[in-house]
C-alpha cells in the first residue's frame, strides 16, 4: 500500500501541485476520487476540516489546505530549502503563487467570459515578478539550488496558463521563466508523470473551462 492517500474531485484543480512534486521525488500514492453525488449526499464533507477537499493522509494523519499539504511534503522530501531564510523566501514566493492562483480561479470559475480580456491585460505584469527573481537567483529554481515546494507551485500555475485560451503570454517572453519551464517539465519523472494518463486525462477545472 502506498504510505499517502490523496482524496480529491475529479479534477487536476488544488491537487496538481502535489502531485507533480510526489511524482518527481518517486512516490507512490492511492486517489479517492470523489463525485459530486457522493459529496453532496454522504458525510464527508462534515468531516472535513473546512468542509472542503483535497484531504491528505498520510497513516493517521489527515491534513487539508492544499498548501498545508505541498509544505509537509516539502518538509518530508528536502523541498523547503536548505535554512531558515531559504524556507522564509520560499514561503514568501508560495504566497505570491498563491494570489496569482487566486486570480487564475476567479477568472476560471467567475469571469470566464466577462473578465479575460483584462486579465490576460494584467498577466505579464505579475509573470514579470517571477521571471525577476528567477534571473536574480540564477539557478533555474525560485530560491537556492534545489527544487522547492515554491517551484512546484509555480509549474502548476503556469501549466495552467500554458493552455489558458486566448492566453498568448504563457511566460515564453520572460526568459527566466521559460529556462524555468523548460527545466522542471525536463526533470525525467516529471516528464513521465505529464505523459501518463492519470495526469492527461484529468481535467484542469471542474467546470471544463481552461
Ligand atoms: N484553501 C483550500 C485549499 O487550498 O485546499 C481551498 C479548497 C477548496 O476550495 N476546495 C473546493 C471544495 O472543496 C474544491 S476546489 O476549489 O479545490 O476544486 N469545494 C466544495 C465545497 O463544498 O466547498
Amino acid at each position: 500500500m502506498p504510505p499517502y492517500t490523496i482524496t480529491y474531485f475529479p479534477v487536476q484543480g488544488r491537487c496538481k501541485a502535489m502531485r507533480i512534486l510526489l511524482a518527481d521525488m518517486g512516490q507512490q500514492w492511492k486517489e479517492k476520487v470523489v463525485t459530486m453525488d457522493d459529496w453532496t449526499q454522504g458525510d464527508l464533507k462534515a468531516s472535513c476540516a473546512f468542509g472542503q477537499l483535497p484531504k491528505f493522509e498520510d497513516g493517521d494523519l489527515a491534513l487539508y489546505q492544499s498548501n498545508a499539504i505541498l509544505r509537509y511534503l516539502g518538509r518530508q522530501h528536502g523541498a523547503y530549502g536548505s535554512n531558515n531564510k531559504e524556507a522564509a523566501l520560499i514561503d514568501m514566493l508560495m504566497d505570491g503563487v498563491e494570489d496569482l492562483r487566486l486570480k487564475y480561479v476567479k477568472l476560471i470559475y467567475e469571469e470566464y467570459d466577462t473578465g479575460k480580456e483584462q486579465y490576460l491585460k494584467e498577466l505579464p505584469s505579475h509573470l514579470s515578478k517571477f521571471d525577476a527573481v528567477l534571473q536574480a537567483n540564477k539557478t533555474g529554481f525560485l530560491v537556492g539550488d534545489k527544487v522547492s515546494i515554491a517551484d512546484y507551485s509555480l509549474f502548476d500555475v503556469m501549466l495552467s496558463h500554458s493552455v489558458l485560451s486566448g492566453c498568448s503570454c504563457k511566460g515564453d517572453k520572460c526568459p527566466g521563466m521559460k529556462a524555468f519551464m523548460e527545466k522542471m517539465s525536463s526533470r525525467p519523472k516529471i516528464k513521465e508523470y505529464l505523459e501518463s494518463d492519470a495526469y492527461k486525462k484529468v481535467p484542469l477545472n471542474g467546470n471544463g473551462k481552461q
